[in-house]
Formats: C-alpha cells, structure tokens, sequence
C-alpha cells in the first residue's frame, strides 16, 4: 500500500490531474465527504488528507510514504528528513515581504508579523535587519494596519489580497511551488512502486511544462 498526504484546497485541485497520470483517482469528493482517508481506483494507492503544514510531518514519521506540500511550508518545516525528488510546478507563488503603500519604517528594530516564522528569522538574518518577529496563523494582512507589525511575510499571487488591504509587496524571499516529498525509508523498502509512481507524474509535469499555452 503506498499512502499520499496531501491537503485539502488548492493544492488538491491542482494535483488530482497528477495523480491521476499515475492512475491515483479518488473514489470519494473530500468536499463532499467528512472521510480523511480517501480510497482511490488503485486498490494499491490511498490518499490523506490533512492540513498543508502537516504533511511534512506525516511523511518523515512514516504516517504517509509520500506527501505533496508547498516549498514554503517544507523550508519552513526543515524538511532534511524528507526526499524530495520532484517539483510539480502546481499551485504557484511568491514568498513576500509587503508593508503599508508608501511607509518606510525607521524602528531600529523592525516588527514582522507571520506564520513564517523560521523563514522570516533567516532571511532578516541574512539581509543583516534586526527583526522581532510575531507569530500569526492567518489574515497577516491585518497586522500593519493596526500597528501590530511594521511589514509582514505571506505568500503573494495576484497581489489582490495586499492590494485591498493598502498595502504592497516589497522584498521577494523565495518563489514556491508545491514539491512531491517521500519518506527516507520508504524509498528502500517500496522502491519500485515509489518510482513507478515518480516516473508517471514527472512524465505528465514535463509534458505540461512543454505544451502550448
Ligand atoms: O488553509 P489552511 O490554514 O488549512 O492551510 P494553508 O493556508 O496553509 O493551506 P492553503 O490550501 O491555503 O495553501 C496551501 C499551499 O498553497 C501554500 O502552502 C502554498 O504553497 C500554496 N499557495 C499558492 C498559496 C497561494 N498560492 C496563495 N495565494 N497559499 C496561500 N495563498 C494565500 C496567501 O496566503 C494570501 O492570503 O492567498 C492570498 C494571496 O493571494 P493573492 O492572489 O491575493 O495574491
Ligand atoms: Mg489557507
């Protein structure tokens, strides 16, 4: 049985074309469903799924042999314990720092709001920027329009979300995409069906990334 970790949203609806190159199809709507586990047309192959930042630790503790996750949320993680052989180029975007339209801020110490917590600390560290960093789980968008942070780090697509806010984007930290992971010791031990499974997706990624826009 090889067990798949992915998240509910977006990076589920960019990934079932993936999948189902390997001919993973979902017998179950996971929106349609209170089911965690989702059976799929392969007797052999079982989907979970759970919150994006959790996938990381599913997979590096076994619980799923193979997970797909955000590369912000696996820098983030710390993922050395996790292979990741695959970038599937699905559910896109930037990694950002974006502050109030227009403000620069002279605080010897800059406040930063995010659930990026580790990420921010590193690249404020790097850019040689004294940083306090504050820890949200979401709307970070909020925290500089009530003075809670000079800037923060959150993902950017559109820009629409900064943009109806007052605020935008600055300092570009990384650019994301979401990445197949899989556990150390099931690359051992489940090694054929593991790159069985590899070679289908990384297949269709490449006929994607080559065909006609
Ligand atoms: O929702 P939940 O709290 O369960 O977890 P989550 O928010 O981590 O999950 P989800 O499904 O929202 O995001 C999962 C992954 O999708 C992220 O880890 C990224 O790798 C990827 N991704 C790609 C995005 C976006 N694009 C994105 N635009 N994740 C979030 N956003 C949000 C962003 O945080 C901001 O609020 O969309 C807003 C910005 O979008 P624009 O288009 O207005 O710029
Ligand atoms: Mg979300």
């Amino acid at each position: 049985m090889l067990t798949i970790a992915v998240s509910k949203g977006r990076i589920y609806d960019d990934a079932l074309p993936l999948l189902a190159a390997a001919g993973v199809v979902p017998t179950v709507d996971p929106d349609k469903s209170r089911k965690l586990i989702l059976p799929t047309h392969r007797e052999d192959v079982q989907l979970l799924v759970i919150r994006a930042t959790d996938v990381p630790t599913y997979v590096e503790y076994g619980a799923a042999d193979l997970g797909i996750a955000g590369k912000d949320v696996l820098v983030e993680y710390g993922a050395e314990g996790l292979y990741e052989p695959l970038d599937l180029g699905i559910a896109r975007c930037r990694l950002m720092t974006a502050a109030k339209v227009g403000v620069n801020h002279e605080r010897p110490r800059l406040r930063v709001a995010t659930k990026y917590v580790k990420t921010a600390q590193r690249y404020f560290a790097k850019q040689g920027v004294q940083a306090e960093i504050i820890k949200l789980y979401g709307s970070m968008e909020l925290a500089p329009l009530v003075g809670l942070a000079d800037c923060i780090v959150d993902l950017v697509d559109t820009g629409n979300t900064l943009r109806a806010n007052g605020l935008e984007p600055r300092e570009l930290i990384m650019d994301v995409s979401s990445r197949l992971v899989v556990n150390k010791a099931t690359m051992k031990m489940k090694h054929r069906a593991v790159s069985e499974f590899i070679q289908l997706v990384s297949q269709f990624v490449s006929n994607q990334a080559n065909a006609p826009r």
